[in-house]
């Protein structure tokens, strides 16, 4: 009977500890999928460093929610484009000011390979690359709401922002007669305004499973030295993961974006140069379809510990825009982030 009292009390003691531990422990889903900014906050003095590669790719063009050839795109503006690559390399600082606040800075560098087409010379191909530093955000996340308990925790923060203009707003290509022109708005790298973002984050979890939703906002004030401002941006989010060992977890996620027409005008770029240079054709909408993978590598791998490596790839599910605007293929992301 004593023995049996003894192990029954020992049994409780490593269930105690054991579950002491749970509690603690990070999870892979305490981060959501990676294409969410700011959706999560540090311990005060908690660092992290963490490198993002994003990579999207548009081909052709899509008016209202159709596709449309680049043979009628052609019909109204001088080029076109075919095929656009943009990769983005972001570096990512957070530190937790307190437990309730966190701030992080995101400076960007863009690449964009743009293949265009001429409407003259017997529809000419050729092939642009510009390269950058785009617009740096800083933020900071303010806990707004906690609750948690053996069964599931719930949070909510807010996000406050803003957009930097660091990135350049004097990109140009070459037209079929050697002329100058600046690049549509929408591929420049920056705003050329201070932009501020607001927005809100919820985050949920119970067992394996975690959830939540964010929206982010990005709101232009005043105009940028070209004489013009982009159109304000607006995202929602919801997402849904689940652990499947200690260190992975899988996600799906839907991302909506809608951003406005640019107000004013640079009038150094003529209307109907190429597709994308008459501000009055450029809000729309998009939904993203994504899948992800967060990797987390535990305690017992010494130097490893607490480093992740974060994935999600996305296709359009949905897209409408106001005129020609580029037309979404896929969207992917990479990130490898060092929480200490
Ligand atoms: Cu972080």
């Amino acid at each position: 009977m004593k023995h049996f009292i003894g192990a029954g009390a020992f049994a409780l003691a490593l269930l105690a500890v054991s579950s002491a531990q749970a509690d603690d422990r990070k999870t892979p889903t305490d981060h959501a999928p990676i294409g969410v900014e700011g959706d999560h906050l540090h311990k005060k003095g908690e660092w992290m460093v963490g490198y993002d590669y994003e990579r999207s790719r548009t081909s052709g063009y899509r008016s209202g929610t159709s596709k449309v050839s680049n043979a009628s795109v052609m019909k109204a503006y001088g080029e076109a484009a075919v095929e656009m690559d943009m990769e983005m390399h972001m570096v990512e600082v957070m530190y937790g000011i307190t437990d309730d606040l966190t701030l992080m800075i995101m400076p960007q560098y863009m690449v964009m390979d743009m293949t265009h087409q001429s409407s003259h010379g017997g529809g000419h191909i050729h092939q642009h690359t510009t390269q950058g530093f785009g617009d740096t955000e800083v933020m900071g996340l303010y806990s707004l709401y906690k609750k948690e308990d053996e069964a599931n925790r719930q949070a909510v923060h807010l996000n406050l922002g803003l957009s930097l203009p660091t990135g350049s707003i004097d990109e140009t290509f070459i037209d079929h007669h050697d002329k100058v022109y600046n690049l549509p708005y929408q591929m420049q790298f920056g705003s050329g305004t201070v932009d501020p973002i607001i927005g809100a984050t919820y985050n949920g979890s119970a067992g394996q499973w975690a959830w939540g939703a964010q929206t982010l906002n990005t709101i232009r004030v005043g105009e940028n030295s070209k004489g013009y401002s982009l159109g304000n941006e607006y995202t929602a989010t919801g997402w849904i993961a689940r652990n499947v060992t200690d260190f992975a977890s899988l996600s799906l996620r839907l991302d909506g974006e809608r951003w406005d027409d640019v107000s004013g005008r640079n009038t150094s770029l003529p209307l109907k140069a190429i597709a994308g240079a008459n501000p009055s054709e450029l809000d729309g909408e998009r939904v993203m379809a994504n899948v992800g993978l967060n990797l987390l590598a535990g305690e017992n791998l010494g130097v490893l510990a607490g480093q992740r490596l974060a994935v999600e790839f996305g296709l359009p599910a949905y897209q409408r825009y106001s005129g020609v605007q580029p037309d979404m293929d896929y969207r992917l992301q990479l990130a490898w982030q060092w929480a200490f």
